[in-house]
């Protein structure tokens, strides 16, 4: 039987090349997102190219409600998730704290954070009571470094840390494997999010240099996913070659 995936966050970006890489390899996906236009041309795409089988969930990762009610709709085989991507996340604004927007810092703790719980709270049990299974957590080169203009991003990454660290002694006692995979600068919607829109700022970040691509992200998580039963990634550091530290790039 094949294995189940679920990808918060698949709708874009790493989420996305994620989905289509486990796709190819073997995996049925449950895909989800706030857009679900989004959600609908992946899946077909997915299901033209691939023998995978795909479910859609359009929630938001923010609201308890809606995520409880997501996880506890799936029935039959779609029950027995294997892998877990908690890929859903944000940045939003860059500034000092003096000068922080509180809504932003509020729109990221509820997503990265508070959602990435929520989402564990909920399918983490089906893989304790089957004793297996995987979660890898989507953190950030700002999970291991603070920036200035980033306090309350860096705050959100540092914590996914922690819950990776937690959860990971936390499901020992069950065979059930919790990586956390930290890239610096990805080319995805990433920063056309964090500039609200502002494609011009958004395309600086990523001019005079070569930044990693979402399908880097996709390969790593699928080396994760193929080590074999005894063996667990607890971290992975993944760099653009023209990057040396969260602030630190080679431009030319
Ligand atoms: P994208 O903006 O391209 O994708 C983000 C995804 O998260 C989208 O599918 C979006 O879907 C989903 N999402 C955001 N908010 C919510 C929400 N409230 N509820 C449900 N889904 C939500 O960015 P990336 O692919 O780059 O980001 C993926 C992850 O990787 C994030 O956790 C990010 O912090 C992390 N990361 C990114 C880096 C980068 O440089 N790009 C570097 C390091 C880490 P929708 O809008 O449809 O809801
Ligand atoms: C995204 C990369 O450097 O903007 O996590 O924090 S960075």
């Amino acid at each position: 039987m094949k294995k189940i995936a679920l990808i918060t966050g698949a709708t874009s970006g790493i989420g996305k090349a994620t989905a289509q890489i486990l796709a190819l390899n073997g995996y049925d996906l449950i895909i989800t997102g706030r857009r679900e236009v989004l959600l609908n041309e992946l899946s077909a795409n997915i299901k033209n190219e691939t023998d995978a089988e795909v479910l859609s969930l359009c929630f938001d990762v923010r609201e308890l409600n809606q995520v409880e009610k997501a996880i506890k709709s799936l029935t039959g085989k779609w029950e027995n998730i294997d892998l877990l991507i908690n890929n859903a996340g944000l940045a939003v604004g860059l500034e000092p704290v003096y000068e922080g927007v509180v809504d932003d810092w509020d729109r990221m703790i509820d997503t990265n954070v508070k959602g990435l719980l929520y989402i564990s709270r909920f399918v983490s049990p089906i893989m304790v009571a089957k004793e297996s299974g995987h979660i890898i957590n989507l953190s950030s080169i700002a999970g291991h470094q603070a920036y200035a203009n980033g306090a309350a991003y860096c705050a959100t990454k540092h914590a996914v840390e922690a819950i990776t660290k937690a959860m990971r002694i936390e499901l020992l006692p069950f065979g059930v494997k919790v990586s956390a995979i930290s890239p610096g600068m990805v080319d995805t919607e990433f920063s056309k999010v964090r500039f609200k829109g502002d494609t011009e700022k958004a395309e600086k970040v990523y001019q005079g240099l070569t930044p990693l691509y979402a399908i880097d992200i996709a390969e790593a998580i699928l080396f994760l996913v193929t080590r074999p039963k005894h063996v667990n990634i607890d971290e992975m550091i993944i760099m653009p070659t023209d990057q040396a530290g969260a602030r630190d790039f080679r431009r030319r």
